[in-house]
């Protein structure tokens, strides 16, 4: 055996870009803890970390390309996968056009360097408009926000938490989560900073979180009422005179109009509809008003509801009017290393609404069409039906809306390919499952949190582990599909490009090119660099044609009638009478990290929360197996009951529902779970950015 060795990187498995460092022996794990010496991270880390190590080692865990056979899974070489592929792929869209196959784009994407930066030239060999992703049942109406209102979808504001005075959280649950759109390794840390320099922390959430828990003040609020409290909030800066846009007021239009639509929203209007005491949404105003400096941060509660585009906007609105934008304290712009809007021209015209789904009319935006249309676009016949599919890194079966229905619709493909690691829910439904390698042997730079980052760093991580002789990474996948699909010849320049080519020209193109950022520098830097804290940019970083923040964009002002239908409703279905919720956990992500021991270990963690009062109503008893249906499933899960969730709301935890015949993920398959998304209907979705409105999902509940 070799001597001990120490590896450090960055964890790709949530937002927050935790440094680690790892100790090794040859192929082997010894150990895994935070990174002291990371700028951002300094040595915190969460218990998932530890699981790197169980996706390395994994048995479940899928090496080599398999192919589903009248006698089951078998494997197949690489070039025999390819050649299958390209030619189903090829005879599929010369049938029945370019837009016959269609792509889903799933979350560990966004965590990979190689996947990050071959994906668009995947999707242009392919020549389809069809692609879905995850955003859409997540962070949409925070692009469209950010697009409509600053000129660019990935100009997003993050909440300065270092530095602020007073942090307003609406439907987020960061210290579970470890921050979302904010990029926050240690986000509890942070948080309990902000109280120890005297500041405030309050959180806004139908359920009582662990972030709830540690802040100054929890409000609880009906689901997806929040747009209601926000015009509220923006009211009463109005109302008490108290709007001050500091070092842009002359960089702001429309702050008329804003003042003439809220008129109509005081607190008292509203608190019978948000459920919240008209002093209390007075007092969140003054509180807000009075500190040196405060930022709304809104996130998943706010984003995935039918209202999500509206509660993004006015997020924004809020943190503009009050002063706390483009200024320490408040809602800023990172400047990343590699800057995703380096060629994005002001004014560069919007892509949103381009096109609308054939089915629904939802709006294409980012290249993209909204996940909740998924099963219909297939299932619908016609001219631009979808035929085939390829999933990279997605499990739309456990993830999106009516996730059931979906598996319905996989299994009427002509021909189906998934690029993952598991055979799970959504990958049986594959001709061919392509593995690439994962976590330790990949190299890591995070590209798109780097710029939702409340720091300005920068860190690369070479691969920990080299793969096997027979493994491809995501990349080389994405690559020999694009070169076969447009049968490019070996000696393309394109043969050769790789993601540290890329990664290495982009940082020495960006802003601290001239500094000496690239990727030797990183090499050198193990532990990664700090740049510093956010600095006001706004008028370097803004895309809009005249330079100025668009405060009410007509698409907002289009939306807002259905808002007020809402208002105007007085009784709601009795069939369906409790809101349904979801809820993350701390040990595990999403729907995929479940076949690790150390993570799933413990008791059944898939419960459902009753409140105390609705469980003596109903009958239930703590533990209890209960039938919850809604408009388009039904599922049994046991009840927990307890009084940190709202009376006529109950929440489940997202990601789970392993009990599917036909997946090999064997450990996850010990604790199963039942999936949320079984009772989640596709139909419902804010119907401006088309993001799917999990919140709020009507059910009912009895013993089962
Ligand atoms: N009801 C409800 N539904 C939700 C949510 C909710 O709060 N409530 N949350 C939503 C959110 S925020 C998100 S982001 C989505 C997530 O939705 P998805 O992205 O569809 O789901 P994941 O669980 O992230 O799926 C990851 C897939 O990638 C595979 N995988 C993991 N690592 C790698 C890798 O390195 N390479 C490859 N090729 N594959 C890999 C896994 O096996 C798995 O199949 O779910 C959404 N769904
Ligand atoms: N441990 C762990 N960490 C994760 C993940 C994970 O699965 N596990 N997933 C990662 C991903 S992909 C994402 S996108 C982020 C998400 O990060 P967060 O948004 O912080 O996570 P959620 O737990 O979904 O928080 C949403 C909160 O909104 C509340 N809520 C629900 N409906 C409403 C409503 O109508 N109004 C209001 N005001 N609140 C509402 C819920 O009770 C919940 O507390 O987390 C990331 N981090
Ligand atoms: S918080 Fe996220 S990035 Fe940090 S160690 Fe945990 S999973 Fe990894
Ligand atoms: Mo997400």
């Amino acid at each position: 055996m070799s001597e001990i060795k120490t590896h450090y990187r960055n964890c790709n498995i949530c937002e927050a870009m935790c440094g680690l460092e790892i100790n090794y022996q040859d192929q082997q794990i010894i150990s895994i803890k935070g990174d002291q010496l990371d700028p951002f991270s300094q040595g915190y880390n969460c218990p998932k970390a530890l699981a790197l190590e169980d996706f390395y080692t994994d048995k479940d865990r899928l090496k080599t390309p398999i192919k589903r056979t009248e006698s089951g899974w078998q494997a197949i070489s690489w070039d025999d996968a390819f050649t299958e592929i390209v030619e189903n792929f090829k005879h599929i869209q010369q049938q029945h056009g370019k837009n016959a196959l269609a792509v889903y784009l799933g979350n560990p994407n966004a965590h990979s360097l190689g996947n990050a930066l071959f994906l668009k030239p995947f999707m242009k060999s392919l020549g389809t408009i069809n692609r879905f992703s995850s955003a859409s049942a997540d962070q949409l109406p925070h692009h469209v926000a950010a697009n409509f209102m600053f000129g660019a979808g990935m100009l997003i504001p993050v909440s300065d938490i270092d530095r602020t005075d007073f942090m307003l959280i609406i439907g987020g649950n960061p210290v579970v989560s470890n921050g979302s759109m904010m990029t926050a390794p240690n986000v509890i840390g942070r948080l309990k900073a902000i109280q120890k320099r005297g500041g405030k922390v309050v959180v806004v959430d139908p359920r009582k979180t662990r972030t709830a828990n540690i802040a100054d003040q929890h409000v609880f609020i009906r689901p997806e009422k929040d747009a209601f409290l926000l015009l509220a909030l923006i009211h009463c800066v109005f109302a008490h005179n108290k709007v001050n846009l500091r070092h842009l007021s002359d960089k702001v239009d429309g702050l008329d109009e804003i003042r003439k639509l809220v008129n109509a929203y005081s607190p008292e209007i509203v608190a019978p509809l948000v459920g919240i005491d008209a002093k209390v949404i007075r007092t969140l105003s003054t509180d807000m008003l009075a500190a040196d400096s405060a930022v709304c941060y809104s996130r998943m509660g706010a984003s995935t509801q039918t209202f999500g585009g509206i509660c993004l906007w006015l997020t924004n609105v809020l943190n503009i009017i009050t002063g706390n934008f483009d200024r320490a304290g408040g809602a800023m712009f990172p400047q990343p290393a590699f800057d995703l809007l380096r060629n994005h021209k002001p004014g560069h015209k919007t892509s949103f609404g381009q096109y609308h789904s054939r089915v629904r009319k939802l709006p294409f935006f980012n290249g993209e069409f909204p996940v909740a249309t998924l099963a219909e676009e297939i299932q619908t016949p016609g001219e631009g039906q979808i035929k085939s599919l390829i999933t990279v890194a997605g499990n739309p079966v456990l993830s999106a809306p009516s996730g059931h229905k979906l598996a319905n619709a996989f299994s009427e493909l002509d021909y189906m390919v998934s690029i993952d690691i598991y055979l799970n829910e959504t990958t049986k439904y594959a001709d061919i499952i392509l593995p690439g390698t994962t976590g330790v042997e990949n190299s890591h730079f995070d590209i798109f949190f780097n710029s939702f980052s409340v720091r300005n760093t920068v860190k690369y991580s070479p691969p920990l582990f080299e793969k096997q002789t027979d493994q491809l990474s995501d990349w080389q996948i994405l690559k020999e599909i694009s070169a076969r699909m447009l049968n490019l010849p070996a000696d393309d320049p394109m043969q050769h490009v790789t993601p540290e080519l890329i990664l290495d020209m982009e940082l020495k193109k960006g802003p601290y090119g001239q500094q000496g950022m690239s990727l030797q520098k990183l090499i050198d830097n193990p532990h990664g660099i700090d740049i510093g804290p956010l600095l006001p940019c706004l008028s370097e970083r803004i895309k809009t044609t005249n330079g100025n923040i668009d405060l009410f964009p007509t698409v907002y002002q289009d939306d807002l009638p259905r808002l007020q239908a809402v208002m105007n409703q007085t009784k709601r279905d009795n069939q369906f009478p409790f809101d349904l919720i979801s809820r993350r956990l701390v040990k595990s992500h999403n729907t995929w990290t479940q076949n690790s021991e150390r993570l799933i270990k413990g008791k059944n963690p898939c419960t459902l929360e009753v409140n105390s009062l609705d469980a003596i109503n109903l009958g239930i008893e703590q533990g209890q197996l209960v039938t919850v249906t809604s408009a388009v499933g039904e599922i049994k899960i046991e009840a927990t009951i307890t009084d940190d969730i709202q009376q006529g709301v109950v929440t489940m935890p997202q990601g789970w529902g392993h009990n599917q015949q036909g997946t090999n993920m064997s450990i996850a398959a010990t604790q199963p779970g039942v999936s949320i998304n079984d009772l989640t209907d596709a139909a419902r979705v804010d119907m401006l950015t088309g993001n799917a409105a999990f919140n709020g999902t009507p059910v009912a509940i009895k013993v089962a």
